[in-house]
């Protein structure tokens, strides 16, 4: 390889983990956007199908305090293309464990949690279409496993739920999709409104220790869909 192309591929190397180590967030980190396009991601462990769009980040702690600037924290991008819901994830973690709960308790140690509702009347229960989906990193040699749980049940053995988990120097990144099937959502539409929250579990050793979300200060998202908070659907071609 001649110098001039030893450095242009430094070079895209730099801009991609510029990139995907920074991913920016929605609106100031005030309102979430679930993207919807036809065009799904590739759920394989290489990030390049999220570049350029935004997320959002749980910073609110319900217990716990920073390690250090930005550690523990996450930015949690979503998209649709209406049959599934596609999660792409940067978490920063100095202490990522692999975490090998079964991921209804994997809440215990390091994990994230996303909750994602179509029915946006003021309601302090679950109803049918609200959901609690949990991503687990599971194996630092091994980036297939992941554990993944819908309200409380296991789903990471369904076929067609997948995820990719790989670690990096500063946390991991994950990648999942999940059937709408399964959150009993049918189907998204641009425009529409939606509630929503994202939260990182993190632990050093033992016990979590870190409880953070985006929209709730309390450790209730998990039963009060109350506490979460507003997201819209945009078009997918148009975030670009
Ligand atoms: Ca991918
Ligand atoms: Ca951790």
């Amino acid at each position: 390889m001649n110098r001039l192309a030893f450095f242009a591929v430094f070079f895209l190397l730099f801009l991609a983990s510029a990139v995907f180590a920074d991913p920016g967030v929605y609106q100031n980190n005030k309102k979430a956007v679930l993207y919807l396009g036809s065009a799904p991601p590739v759920v394989d462990g290489n990030f390049a199908d999220w570049a350029g769009l935004l997320g959002t980040s749980p910073e609110k702690f319900a217990y716990g305090k920073l390690r250090a600037t930005k550690d523990p924290s996450a930015v949690i991008v979503w998209r649709t293309d209406n049959k599934k819901l596609f999660i792409y994830a940067e978490v920063t973690d100095s202490v990522a464990n692999e975490n090998d709960l079964p991921a209804p308790l994997a809440w215990r140690n390091d994990s994230l949690e996303l909750y994602i509702g179509t029915d946006t009347s003021s309601h302090i229960h679950y109803v049918p279409t609200d959901n609690q989906i949990r991503l687990v990193p599971v194996s630092r040699d091994d980036a297939t496993k992941i554990g993944v749980s819908v309200n409380d049940r296991i789903v990471d053995t369904e076929r067609d739920v997948e995820g990719r988990v790989i670690y990096t120097d500063t946390g991991y990144r994950i990648e999942a999709a999940v059937p709408l099937r399964l959150l009993r959502i049918k189907e998204f539409a641009v425009g529409q409104a939606i509630r929503c929250d994202f939260q990182l579990n993190d632990a050093n050793t033992g016990e979590r220790e870190n409880l953070t979300h985006w929209n709730s200060k309390s450790d209730n998202t998990y039963f009060d869909p109350s506490a979460w908070g507003d997201g819209v659907v945009e078009a997918l071609s148009g975030a670009k």
